[in-house]
Order: C-alpha cells, then structure tokens, then sequence
C-alpha cells in the first residue's frame, strides 16, 4: 500500500542526524539482523518543512577556529590546535598537493593543475603559521606560499571519525532497511517537479529507504523524462530512452508479456546495471499486476546469518547472465555478475538477479553447480518469506521510484482485456547523477533554510 506521506519516511533522516543512539539503530549494516523501527507517522508535510535539520547534513565536526599551527618534522605533518582543544594532523605532502592558489587550482573549475611530476612528495616545510581570518599559511622550501582555510581543513580532518562523518555526508550509505512493515513512503509528483525541498525529501528518502511513490503524475507517457530531467538526464539503454510495459506480441522481454516477474533487479545482462528505476503506472489491469519490493541489502543480511556458506556462495560465483533481441536496435548482450556485489570490506553493494535473463549457459566446474543452485534457491526463499515482501498494487498516476541495486521487485500475472489494458513507462537513472542532484538540493535548500 503505499501510505506513509514525505514526512514519515523523513524523520529517520532527522533522527540519524541528531542523537548517536538512533544514527546506530539505523546503520543496519552495523546491526546486523536489526530492522530499523518502523517509520514514524505523527508529523505532517507541513512540520516536516519546518524541520531544518532534517534537510540539511550532518556538519561532521562543529565549527572552530584554530587556535595553533606547528610543523612536526619528525612526523612531516603540519598539527593544528582548535579553539576546543582538539587537534587534526595534515601531512605535509597532502598540504603540498593541495594548495589551493591559483598557480596550483584552477578556479573556474575548483580542480587541482598541480601535476603529478611536478609535487615533491618528500617535501620539507620553510614555515607554518596562523594568519588573519582563521587560516593557516604554509611557506614551502620553493618558497611557494600555501593559504588553508580553516572550515576548509577541519572538513578534511584525517581522523577516523571525521572521515566517517564527512563519507556519510558525500555518499549517505547509512540505509535504513525494511521488511513487509514497510509503508512506502509517498510523495507529489506535481511538488518534487517543482519545489526543491519536496525533490530532496524524495531523494534523501529514495537513498535511504530505496522506494518511494510519487503520485498524481498525468496518466501519459512523457512523465517518467520529465522525473529523469529534473534531476539530469536518464540512462539509455537497449530498451530506449524509456520503455513501455505492455503485453506485447514476440515480446522481446519476459516483462512485456502478461505473465508473472518473480523478485528480480532490472538489467543485470548489463554489467554496470541501471541504478535507480522509475515506473509509471499509466493504466492499471483490473485483475492482477499486483507489485512487490523487498530489501535486498536486508535479505542478504538474512542469508549471511542463517547459511554462511550459501552467503559464501553467492558472493563469489560469477553467473552469466544474457539478453537479445531487437528494440531501440539489435543487440546480444552477455554479462558476468555476483548475485551479490560486495566491496572489499563485504559490505553489500549491489544485488544482480533475473531468472529471466540468467543465461543457461553455467560457467563452473560440475561440482559446483548443485551447491549453487541451492544457494541461490535459499535466497530466492528468503525474500519470498511473507514477512519479507512489501505488497501493493499501482494505480494510474503513480510512479514507483526505487534503488534497483537493492531492492528487488516482482509483479503479478494480469489479464488483458480489450476495454482495460495494463501500460507502464518506465526510464533508468544511474545513482552518480541521482546523487549529485540530492547535492545540489541538500546545499541550496540549506542555505535557504
Ligand atoms: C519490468 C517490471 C513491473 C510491472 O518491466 O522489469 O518489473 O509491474 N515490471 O510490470
Ligand atoms: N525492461 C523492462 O533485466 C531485464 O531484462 C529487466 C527490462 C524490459 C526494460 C527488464
Ligand atoms: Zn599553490
Ligand atoms: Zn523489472
């Protein structure tokens, strides 16, 4: 059902910003086994815009002025003393790659002109010293003169916890996971086009949660473009620009038939799969076509605790996955994937499954495949379990938009009819320019705010 409004899937947002204790709660990563409490339903939209700090990130450390800089020879770092006591360490050949003079950065484009053969990374330090307005200038053996900004270094402070706090700022990988209990958050099409605090609410929610409804779209195609311009661009793929969801004759996809999709992510016959997905309902069956979501980053938290070797399994098998056929031009795609990606740290980073497209063709020694094939059933039945999957069925209007590298996604079998036929368009979005616009939203908002 989609039922929860802005304001109840954006208080998590609010909370992991402001007490320690419920940040925490939400890091599920770091909990395992630990869904999130359910998403709290007391605020409306308009306290919700009242609500500064949910919008605006996390400061990773409070506002300081320097009270000291001394050069450690020793160490060959510069150490800066805060007003609060504090101190931050700045090695001298970062400071030396970074100075921000205009021989060194160019302005228009704040990127870095100093060349890789032109930095000394063994350099020394003539002098070092706090100057007017909070800044810190460093005096190198060239003589060349590097002027740091205060807010400048203490943002970029080498300690775990600063760095932790500035990654979570940049990235928001902090998710908040969820199971059957889940109210898909849901917003105004008509507002996230035109109100930037709407658009960021979305965004930070479609981040953190991985689904979000808006609704009351215009029922026509064209909706989902003008979703994807408003936050840049969208992905073309071989299915287009944007795809329509019908049941269609020689369909070139097991989705554009009428039959049932299982839980699946979109695309994983593409090796760098569409991040984000956006759905429009444009007309609904009148019986089936009901849709489901679960948590994929949650379910791979399930099948890590419950079979570790299936866990094992999955994120180190490499399936090949296939498509072909003809639509926005011909094409045979063949892919290798991980159903579960996860980073050097094994933390997970993206799931790959359609059973429609997993290639027949099995790239393993015999023995393996039966282990496989029961590792992968146990995932498939973990996110089938009933208290997993969020149910809901689109209305004319609506548009889904989800996290496709977490969450996966099934629909019903529907019936066609003359009089009532199902048509959804969809559009692929990538997360980079999904990101960058949530960004740009999170700065301006705040400064008006
Ligand atoms: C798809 C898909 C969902 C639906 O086209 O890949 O998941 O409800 N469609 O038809
Ligand atoms: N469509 C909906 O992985 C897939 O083939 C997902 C993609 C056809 C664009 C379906
Ligand atoms: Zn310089
Ligand atoms: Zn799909």
């Amino acid at each position: 059902m989609w039922m929860s409004t802005f304001a109840r899937f954006a208080l998590p947002a609010l909370r992991s910003r402001t007490s320690a204790v419920a940040c925490q709660a939400l890091r599920a990563g770091r909990r395992p086994g630990q869904v999130a409490d359910p998403l709290p339903s007391c605020l409306t939209s308009l306290q919700l815009r009242g609500q500064k700090t949910l919008v605006s990130t996390s400061v990773p450390v409070a506002s300081q002025s320097v009270r000291h800089a001394r050069a450690l020879e020793e160490a060959r770092m510069v150490e800066v003393e805060w007003d609060d006591g504090g101190t931050s360490l700045y090695p001298f050949t970062w400071l030396r790659d970074n100075c921000q003079c205009p021989l060194c950065t160019l302005q228009s484009a704040q990127a870095r002109q100093l060349l890789m053969c032109d930095l000394d990374i063994h350099t020394g330090i003539d002098s070092v010293e706090v100057i007017n307005d909070n800044k810190v200038s460093v005096v190198w053996p060239d003589q060349h003169t590097s002027v740091f900004d205060s807010e400048w270094l203490r943002r970029r402070c080498f300690s775990t916890g600063a760095r932790e706090s500035l990654q979570e700022e940049l990235f928001l990988n902090d998710r908040y996971y969820f199971d059957s209990k889940l109210s898909i958050p849901t917003g105004s099409f008509e507002e996230v086009l035109h109100d930037d605090e709407a658009a960021l609410a979305w965004l930070l929610a479609l981040r953190r949660v991985g689904i979000v409804c808006l609704k009351g779209a215009p029922r026509e195609r064209g909706q989902v473009a003008r979703l994807a311009e408003r936050i840049g661009y969208l992905r073309l793929t071989f299915y287009g620009h944007t795809w329509q969801v019908q049941d269609k004759n020689q369909a070139n996809n097991l989705a554009y038939t009428s039959k049932r999709l299982s839980l699946h992510t979109d695309y994983p016959a593409l090796h760098f799969s569409p991040g984000v997905q956006f759905v429009h309902c444009i007309s609904q069956a009148a019986e089936g076509g009901e849709s489901e979501v679960v948590d994929g980053f949650h379910m791979v938290e399930l099948l890590q605790r419950e079979d570790p070797e299936a866990y094992r399994t999955l994120t180190s098998t490499q399936v090949d996955f296939t498509d072909m056929g003809r639509d926005y031009c011909d094409f045979l795609l063949q892919s290798k994937k991980y159903l579960i990606d996860v980073d050097c740290k094994g933390r997970v980073q993206r799931i790959n499954f359609n059973n429609a497209t997993r290639d027949s063709v099995l790239d393993l020694p015999v023995h393996q495949v039966q282990p496989f094939y029961r590792a992968m059933k146990l995932f498939c039945d973990i996110m089938s379990r009933p208290e997993n999957v969020v149910d809901y069925k689109m209305e004319p209007g609506d548009i889904a938009t989800f996290d496709n590298w977490r969450l996966l996604h099934g629909r019903r079998s529907y019936v066609t009819r003359p009089d009532c036929s199902r048509h959804l368009e969809g559009a692929y979005l990538d997360w980079d320019e999904v990101m960058s616009r949530l960004r740009l939203l999170r700065n301006s908002v705040h400064k008006h705010t």
